[in-house]
């Protein structure tokens, strides 16, 4: 078993800056030693060159930093593809969510049906037509299912990459009304807050895996801090009360472990300029851990 580490130090879908950090904090947190006992090789191949780009607002769309964000996640897509190609497990550290754009971009082409499992206080469903912020960070899994911009929806080359009916949103509690309409309309499968409070974590992934199993070929873990409660993962950019626990989190990748259905993963949002001592990194690198098989006994 091999893994591919890559850094995607970019803070541009979104206005606060420090989330460009997050790549150095999850190192910083032991990543390497502790994923080292897990896979036979592992190979940080360290962090894409986002650089110190002028921050830029497209005058027509009104998305800031469109240009820039569809250059590097291109770059992004190609050290994807090429980890995949040579027989690891790719596994992302953000940056800001817009690099999800960037890692599907590099592993959809791979599956005939990409499931995707979106762990997140948000939906990312918005475009440019129905987000409140024009941040990209709120639209990377409607680009990736082949809605905005298009110098988005075709990094990689093609689109779309993913189907509606193989994602799964898990933690969902902040939807802008553009994205609950969305989310009906193509029916995605969601598990809010409600649904993991009614249910418990157990059966949400049991659903989850089962719904994913038979369907897909290949299943990318985009695992976004904010969707555990602030309270565990205090360092991100848009925290909402009331998430997923560290504990619940825990439980999840454990399930997913078993399952052994997750072909690639990134872990976003992680902000060390709000976070506590590194506490959300950290709890990033446990979550990994269990992800791949860690066990205490
Ligand atoms: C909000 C926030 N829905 C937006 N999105 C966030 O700007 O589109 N996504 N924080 O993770
Ligand atoms: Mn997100
Ligand atoms: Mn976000
Ligand atoms: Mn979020």
């Amino acid at each position: 078993k091999k893994l591919a580490i890559i850094g995607m130090p970019m803070d541009l879908g979104q206005a606060r800056r420090g989330v460009d950090m997050g790549p150095s904090a999850i190192r910083y947190a032991g990543v390497n030693e502790r994923l080292k006992r897990l896979f036979d090789e592992v190979h940080d191949k360290g962090d894409i060159a986002v650089g110190r780009p002028e921050v830029e607002v497209d005058p027509v769309s009104n998305l800031r930093n469109l240009h820039l964000i569809a250059e590097k996640t291109e770059m992004l897509a190609k050290e994807v593809n090429q980890a995949i190609e040579e027989g690891a497990f790719p596994l992302v550290f953000g940056g800001d969510h817009s690099i999800a754009i960037g890692t599907i971009a590099g592993v959809a082409k791979h599956y005939e049906n990409l499931g995707v499992i979106w762990y997140d206080a948000h939906g990312d469903l918005n475009t440019a037509e129905t987000s409140p912020t024009g941040n990209i960070h709120g639209m990377p899994l409607a680009v990736s299912l082949g809605m905005g911009h298009p110098l988005l929806t075709n990094v990689g080359g093609y689109a779309p990459k993913i189907k509606p009916e193989n994602i799964v949103i898990i933690g969902a509690r902040s939807l802008d009304e553009g994205e609950r309409e969305l989310i009906k309309k193509i029916g995605i499968k969601v598990y809010t807050m409600h649904e993991i409070d009614r249910l418990g974590m157990t059966k949400v992934m049991e659903e989850t895996i089962e719904y994913l199993k038979e369907k897909t070929d290949g299943v990318h873990l985009s695992l976004d801090l904010d969707g555990l409660d602030p309270h565990d993962a205090p360092g991100v950019g848009t925290p909402v009360i009331g998430g997923i626990s560290y504990r619940e989190s825990h439980l999840a990748m454990e399930m997913l472990a078993e399952a052994g259905l997750i072909t690639s993963a990134e872990f976003v949002e992680v902000n060390p300029i709000l976070d506590d001592k590194n506490k959300t990194a950290t709890v990033a690198v446990a979550l990994m851990g269990s992800l791949f098989g860690e066990k205490l006994l």
